[in-house]
């Protein structure tokens, strides 16, 4: 049997398991790494790094910015044509069909399920590729009729010099829809989070204030951050809808481009996950005055309390008891079940690293089982998602972010909603929160190793010592982590279970932790390599 570390006393000081994996790396990377493994002082606030490069030679958990612009930001919207133009294997990896979910209406658009690309060859990258992805434009036009492209350069493209804004925009001239490019080359930043802003850019430029169309519901808000993953927007769907609060646009989960082009019709905009689109939310107040608030629906306190921060914003007293009783209702039904799983699995332990934000959220449900996050970080975050945002004035500006434009926004003379600006300054009298978000170190607690783009040689290492209960990763981590003898669950894809979000999803989320947590079947797992060390192959062909 594993002996379980004792956290009765608190978390214990973590530093010599950090010595230990750091004694590995040559003295430069060392010096290097150190910044980004940090022991939490909640009371203290401790600085960590993030967003750098990653060190050649190490496996990252992360991913490009191609991959934080096409699949994340854009890819969920069903009825526009997300257009690669690159070598088909960016387009195969970049296939969403896996995890974003959709509702069309009847008759209406869908294109999630296909992959579209250019299929550059060698030839394009000698000669140029701009000539394809004209006819690919007009291909795709002729088959589909979308009502928007959108073009995402991959490395090579960026390498050879075609020029997809120029393509754009003498396409849209030609066929009378909207189409708009992206030079969201994989090396234009250091992970997926350069993908996010350029991407924010775009639809900012190209679709948000498309359509002023005349407003529908009383209460207009818009989810910002929230991308579908195994349903979650649906459930979040279900709960406005019945509170009589309307939801204009999500960016991006469930979406349709049609909807953001009238995003900024907008009294609210709510923001789920920060560290993808805190970009829009800022230039959509800039611009409309439309004010943002950080809220996070991943944990059933989380959900409850969010609701009601929309409630309080409106002022209204109908929505407020209509709120109230929503709350009332599905935490009845949430306790029963959060009381009978917490009673197995009180006192586990978690670990996770994930993304830019769901390595914070996720916490929030596992304490209302009573477990325990001993360690976490994210693959892409800035320092504001791990310290606040606070922090922002200091966080020195490198090259690789410069190399992302800053979009210069000004008021629309027109469209700007003084009457927001107004309500806002009254709420904020009255101690009511906007434009903040405290980060994930605040919350954690002292001694939890917080770990910025973790690798494989440090998640090892940190799995020999905490023994945890469950790591949260994603794909790639996954069956090291299970030959290890520990669960993993994907937080990306959540392994194709889920809804998590809200009150439904809090409930599927504590079942599903019951049935992984109170398992005995990995505790009877032998490392293969324990026993077997080297893997010999042959091939047959030889035999
Ligand atoms: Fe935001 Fe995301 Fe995430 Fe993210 Fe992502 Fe994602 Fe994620 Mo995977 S936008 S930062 S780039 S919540 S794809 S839907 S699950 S790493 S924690």
């Amino acid at each position: 049997m594993v002996k379980k570390l004792d956290i009765t006393q608190g978390l214990p000081d973590p530093s010599k398991v950090m010595d230990e994996i750091m004694a590995k790396y040559p003295t430069k990377i060392a010096k290097k790494r150190q910044k980004s493994l940090v022991v939490n002082d909640p009371a203290e606030g401790k600085e960590i790094q993030a967003n750098v490069r990653t060190i050649p030679g190490i496996i990252t958990q992360r991913g490009c910015t191609y991959a934080g612009c096409k699949g994340v930001v854009l890819g969920p919207t069903r009825d526009i044509i997300n257009l690669v133009h690159g070598p088909i294997g960016c387009s195969f990896y970049a296939w969403l069909t896996r995890r974003n979910q959709t509702r069309p209406a009847e008759g209406e658009d869908n294109f999630i399920t296909y992959s579209f690309s250019t299929d550059i060859q060698d030839s394009n990258i000698v000669f140029g590729g701009e000539a394809k992805l004209k006819d690919a434009v007009r291909e795709a036009f002729e088959i589909f009729k979308p009502k928007a492209i959108g073009i995402f350069s991959t490395c090579p493209v960026g390498l050879i010099g075609d020029d997809v804004h120029s393509v754009s925009r003498e396409m849209k001239e030609e066929l009378g829809i909207n189409i708009f490019g992206f030079s969201c080359e994989g090396y234009r930043g250091v992970s997926q989070s350069a993908g996010h802003h350029i991407a924010n850019n775009g639809v900012f430029k190209n679709v948000i204030g498309n359509n002023n169309r005349d407003r529908i519901g009383k209460f207009q808000i818009n989810l910002l951050g929230e991308y579908n993953i195994g349903g979650d927007a649906f459930e979040l769907e279900r709960l406005f809808d019945e509170a009589g609060i309307t939801l204009l646009s999500t960016f991006s989960g469930n979406s349709t481009i049609e909807s953001m082009e009238y995003a900024h019709t907008a009294d609210l905009n709510l923001i789920m996950c920060h560290r993808s689109i805190n970009y829009i939310a800022e230039m959509m107040e800039e611009k409309y005055g439309i004010p943002w608030v950080k809220v996070s629906f991943i944990g059933a306190e989380g959900s409850a309390k969010a609701l009601r921060k929309v409630a309080e914003y409106f002022d209204d007293a109908e929505l407020s008891a209509k709120v109230e009783e929503i709350i009332e209702r599905e935490m009845t039904k949430v306790e029963v079940v959060r009381e009978a799983v917490k009673a197995k699995t009180e006192g586990k332990l978690a670990m996770m690293f994930v993304g830019g934000s769901r390595a914070h959220h996720y916490q929030d449900l596992f304490s209302e089982i009573g477990v325990t996050t001993v360690s976490a970080g994210y693959e892409f975050a800035h320092r504001d998602d791990y310290e606040g945002r606070d922090v922002i004035p200091s966080i020195k500006i490198d090259a690789d972010t410069r190399n992302i434009e800053d979009l210069t926004v000004e008021k629309d003379l027109e469209l700007y909603r003084e009457d927001l600006a107004v309500k806002k300054e009254k709420l904020l009298k009255n101690g009511y929160e906007f434009s903040n978000y405290d980060g994930m170190m605040p919350e954690m607690k002292k001694n939890s190793l917080v770990i910025d783009d973790i690798n494989h040689w440090e998640t090892e290492k940190l799995i020999e010592y905490y023994k945890p209960d469950i790591f949260c990763a994603g794909i790639k981590e996954k069956y090291v982590v299970q030959k290890s003898g520990v669960p993993l669950k994907q937080l990306h894809s959540y392994d194709y279970g889920g809804p998590y979000a809200g009150f439904e999803g809090a409930i599927n989320f504590y079942l599903e932790m019951e049935r992984m947590l109170c398992t005995r079947i990995w505790k009877m797992v032998t490392t293969p390599w324990k026993t077997d060390p080297e893997i010999v192959g042959s091939f047959a062909i030889n035999e």
